[in-house]
């Protein structure tokens, strides 16, 4: 069953798309009124049908020079990752942001500034945390890998109008034996990094799904990130998390030419509302 076609793993992931988010209604958030806490309505519900068009725009320094910024602003929503800021990089990244994905280390580290930088205000924020694969939600609240949960409930009391969702550990888990169940090597028990779950999460959002610098164009360098001189080629290809692997299922998932992906950086893929399985 490894040889899937394209449609068969579209169709493989739209089964996975439910439970995204945290409900609040299992234990042990249930027990602590976290139902009360959640926002009322899904990310799901938040944006129903209205998004046609999506950009996602992975982080890494081969951005830069692409101009690809108001190519990117012209879509309905845009999703961005943990500290990419916009500000001073608009000509390449674009200035607008709908969806901020983080993990929790950005809600952790003082150095992120979490509760006061600009970068995560105005925003949907959706926040992960990579919880170990057998999930036990008792234990992950316990021993979270970052502490995202009192900065979660602080700013969710502080601001019970912002939509801040935390994707559901199981959620995370099942893109990741999605990846193993299509790779034929033995894949590291780490979960995808936030490039694969942002770039799902908008799948099944948007009708069409325009992702920029994930699969490495020819502008490609060692910069790890475009907003940091930081080098790094780990950063593109992997070490924590499966980033090769993913990388290749994402690619197989879409259409795109090898000539669009590598001299422009942009891969598309279709959005899952629309295909029938
Ligand atoms: O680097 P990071 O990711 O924030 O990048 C977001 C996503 O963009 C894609 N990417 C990034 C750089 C690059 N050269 N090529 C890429 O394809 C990846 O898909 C990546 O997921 C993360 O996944 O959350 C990660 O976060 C950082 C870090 O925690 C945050 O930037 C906050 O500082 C991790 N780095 C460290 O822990 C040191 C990184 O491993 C993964």
């Amino acid at each position: 069953v490894l040889v899937r076609s394209r449609r068969e793993l579209l169709c493989r992931l739209k089964s996975q798309m439910f439970g995204l988010t945290l409900d609040g209604r299992e234990p042990p958030f249930s027990v602590r009124g976290w139902e009360r806490l959640m926002p009322r309505r899904s990310l799901e519900e938040l944006y129903g049908a209205r998004l046609n068009t999506c950009a996602v725009v992975a982080s890494a320094g081969s951005i830069l020079h692409s101009g690809l910024g108001e190519e990117i602003d012209g879509h309905d929503a845009v999703l961005r990752f943990n500290a990419a800021p916009t500000e001073g990089f608009e000509n390449d990244v674009g200035t607008k942001t709908t969806i901020r994905l983080l993990n929790s280390q950005i809600m952790a580290q003082p150095r992120h500034e979490f509760n006061t930088s600009a970068l995560y205000r105005n925003v949907t924020l959706l926040a992960w945390d990579p919880s170990p694969y057998n999930v036990d939600l008792q234990r992950w609240y316990e021993e979270p890998d970052s502490d995202l949960f009192t900065p979660y409930v602080e700013r969710r009391q502080l601001n019970p109008s912002e939509p801040f969702y935390i994707l559901h550990p199981g959620y995370i888990w099942r893109l990741w034996d999605l990846i193993q169940g299509n790779t034929i090597e033995d894949i590291q028990p780490n979960p995808p990094s936030s490039g694969f779950i942002g770039i799902m999460v908008m799948m099944g959002l948007c009708e069409t799904v325009n992702v920029y610098e994930y699969i490495p164009s020819q502008r490609q360098t060692d910069q790890c990130h475009y907003y940091e001189d930081y080098q790094d080629n780990a950063c593109t290809l992997g070490a924590y998390h499966p980033l090769i692997y993913e990388k290749v299922l994402v690619r197989r998932m879409s259409r795109t030419s090898e000539r669009m992906i590598k001299v422009k950086g942009q891969l598309t893929l279709q959005g899952l509302r629309k295909i029938q399985c």
